[in-house]
């Protein structure tokens, strides 16, 4: 063993001279820090409401939990945004007198589920430009809840492409108290959905929103709440291309039009207080049209919304 301990000596010896060298009078210079990319929010609300506020879910509950500030220097670093999977925020846009510009949120590559939701929307419209939220790029999105946004202060919410997205609520999303009632109908007052190859789309929940969305875009759907819409109806509630779908709500609609015929029969359809139920008087009349499969279940699952004027066909074209 005796012949061992020479080299060791030498070596440790060797190695504490290294060790005790000042600093610098090596050949290599030390390498500077290297700074992470930070993530730029121009808007100070969002900004705030990520740095400074419990607005994201680290465990899943839907429950904000902390902020997505680790290092605590007031700044976004690329690899804080990409640890964010569940992010809640609330908004006072009485307070803000506008709405908030999501413009950052880009980056928030691995973000799974968004629940974004305001005090009460304000009564006039302060931006100039109608805002969209691009949400596109969120390729992991799974779960998206918007509500009490304005919709004449929005051109669209554009969701394209997110074929994990599974649950979409819009809700209470309507024109600005300002807008007159007579512009209610124009396009203006409605915000647009875009859902192209949102191909899992399976719950869809829009209640008393003001909405364009075109149903043929998203055939997985299979829960569909529309119920409520308050001005927002559509010329015609059109579900030829919804071959999935099991269960509707469109309580609380004025309907003229409805098309149900898309070779399957729901498992529910609820329609409350349009037409005479059995407490007699509703507060929407009875449908003036009404397209459905050939199928006997489906002509008595309309029973409660026709009358004797009302046209029921099989045979619809679109
Ligand atoms: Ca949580
Ligand atoms: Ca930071
Ligand atoms: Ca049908």
């Amino acid at each position: 063993m005796k012949r061992y301990f020479l080299p060791l000596l030498l070596f440790s010896a060797l190695f504490l001279a290294t060790a005790c060298e000042p600093e610098g009078s090596g050949d290599k210079e030390p390498e500077p820090p290297v700074a992470e990319e930070i993530i730029e929010i121009p808007d100070e609300h969002f900004k705030h409401a990520l740095v400074s506020t419990n607005s994201i879910d680290t465990n899943g509950d839907n429950e904000g939990d902390s902020d997505i500030d680790l290092n605590n220097d007031g700044e976004i670093q690329r690899s804080e945004a990409e640890l964010i999977e569940g992010l809640i925020l609330h908004f006072n846009y009485i307070e803000f007198e506008r709405y908030v510009d999501l413009s950052g949120i880009e980056n928030f590559l691995n973000l799974r589920h968004l629940k974004m939701s305001g005090d009460h929307r304000h009564n006039k419209v302060e931006n100039e430009e109608l805002i969209t939220y691009d949400l596109s790029g969120l390729k992991k999105l799974e779960y998206v809840q918007l509500s009490n946004l304005g919709t004449n202060a929005f051109e669209a919410i554009d969701l394209r492409g997110l074929s994990n997205l599974k649950e979409l609520i819009l809700l209470n999303s309507r024109p600005d108290y300002g807008l007159d009632f007579e512009d209610w109908n124009k396009p203006i007052a409605f915000m647009d959905i875009k859902l192209e190859g949102a191909s899992n789309l399976t719950v869809m929940d829009i209640t008393n929103s003001f909405l364009n969305i075109d149903f043929c875009k998203v055939p997985s759907l299979k829960r569909l709440n529309m119920s409520y819409l308050e001005g927002g109806e559509p010329e015609i509630f059109d579900f030829h291309c919804l071959t999935n779908l099991e269960w509707l709500d469109i309580s609380d609609n004025h309907i003229d039009k409805l098309i149900l015929k898309n070779s399957s029969v729901l498992n529910t359809l609820i329609a409350r207080d349009i037409g005479y139920g059995e407490d007699g008087f509703a507060n929407y009349p009875y449908l003036e049209h009404i397209c459905i499969d050939d199928i006997p279940e489906e002509f008595e699952q309309i029973a409660t919304l026709r009358d004797e004027n009302t046209v029921v066909v099989t045979d619809c074209s679109y």
